[in-house]
């Protein structure tokens, strides 16, 4: 068997007025706990070096430079990068992009033990609006803040714990899209990470969507996704009252199946774990969703088209 210890690192909320080493202390403590549990793995939620900050209006982009990280590791993130060699344990973080360029992504990366980066994605799906809406109490300027991905939906065979995993990213507004999960499924994925950070309020409900759904259609998209390909998911939030803003929570493993393996019950830092077998992506993959025989992308035709 393949057996894989995964982790989820849920992170509690970080206020706007807090700077970078109060919550990277937080990840390094989940690290440490992460390893005495024996997970090999630990997953972080998007943006986790910071509060939620397309929440944020700035008429300037250079006045927010402070959000974005530049180089990875940082002197601020050295940390992450220490604690994952001291512990042998790989990482999944979210952060702010800023190229050398100036081009700004909502990125992920996964980083191996020695500190090498073995796999990077950036979000393609950007909710929310570019100009600052009066209409709206809370924004959410993720359009204003970020280019769309340019790296598609990447998978790499890399080393995850003892063995090689087949790996790939969404990140948060990516989980709702079949058409990502199955670009990572044509691609064998076994593990998706997925970091999110998501109002327990929508500003744009209308009255249509009661608030109970809100985390109701989190899951479905997660479970939907995994069970459709195949593959397992830690599908990892930033969580609790921000500012006066609550994110819901609820950070979830997800297996094969669809089923949940483990769930956070706080608002705050919570590790989760799940001994998974890997072997298990194998039975959808052989059968209902044997992709070569039974797929028809003939049919498909309008999910590509412009
Ligand atoms: N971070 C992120 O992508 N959040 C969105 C909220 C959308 S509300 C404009 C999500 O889909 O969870």
């Amino acid at each position: 068997t393949r057996r894989l210890t995964l982790a989820a690192a849920q992170l509690g909320p970080i206020q706007r007025a807090e700077g970078r080493d109060v919550a990277i202390g937080r990840m390094v403590r989940l690290m440490e706990k992460a390893h005495q549990r024996g997970a090999e793995v630990v997953v972080f939620p998007e943006l986790a070096l910071t509060t939620f900050f397309p929440r944020w209006y700035e008429e300037d982009l250079a006045n927010a430079d402070h959000w974005y990280e530049t180089a990875l590791p940082s002197n601020a993130t050295a940390p992450l990068f220490e604690a994952a060699r001291r512990y042998g344990i790989g990482f999944h973080l979210g952060y702010a992009e800023k190229t050398p360029d100036g081009r700004r992504f909502n990125t992920a990366v996964y980083v191996h033990p020695s500190g090498e980066v073995a796999l990077k994605y950036r979000k393609v799906h950007l909710p929310g609006h570019k100009e600052y809406d009066p209409q709206r109490k809370v924004q959410h300027l993720e359009k204003r803040y970020f280019e769309v991905g340019d790296l598609g939906f990447p998978v790499v065979r890399a080393p995850v714990g003892a063995n090689q995993v087949n790996i790939g990213m969404l990140i948060c507004n990516d989980r709702r899209w079949p058409e990502a999960w199955r670009v990572l499924g044509l691609q064998q994925v076994e593990l998706v990470m997925l970091g999110y950070n998501t109002p327990s309020l929508n500003m744009e409900n209308r009255g249509f969507e009661a608030h109970h759904l809100r985390v109701f259609h989190s899951h479905l998209s997660i479970q939907a996704g995994c069970y459709q390909n195949a593959c397992f998911a830690a599908g990892v939030a930033k969580a609790g009252d921000e500012d006066g803003h609550e994110l819901f929570g609820h950070s979830i493993i997800v297996n094969p199946q669809g089923e949940i393996m483990a769930q956070a019950t706080s608002w705050g830092d919570e590790l989760i774990i799940a001994d998974c077998d890997l072997e298990m992506c194998a039975l959808g993959r052989s059968t209902i969703f044997n992709f070569a025989r039974h797929r028809r992308p003939e049919a498909y035709g309008r999910i590509t088209a412009q």
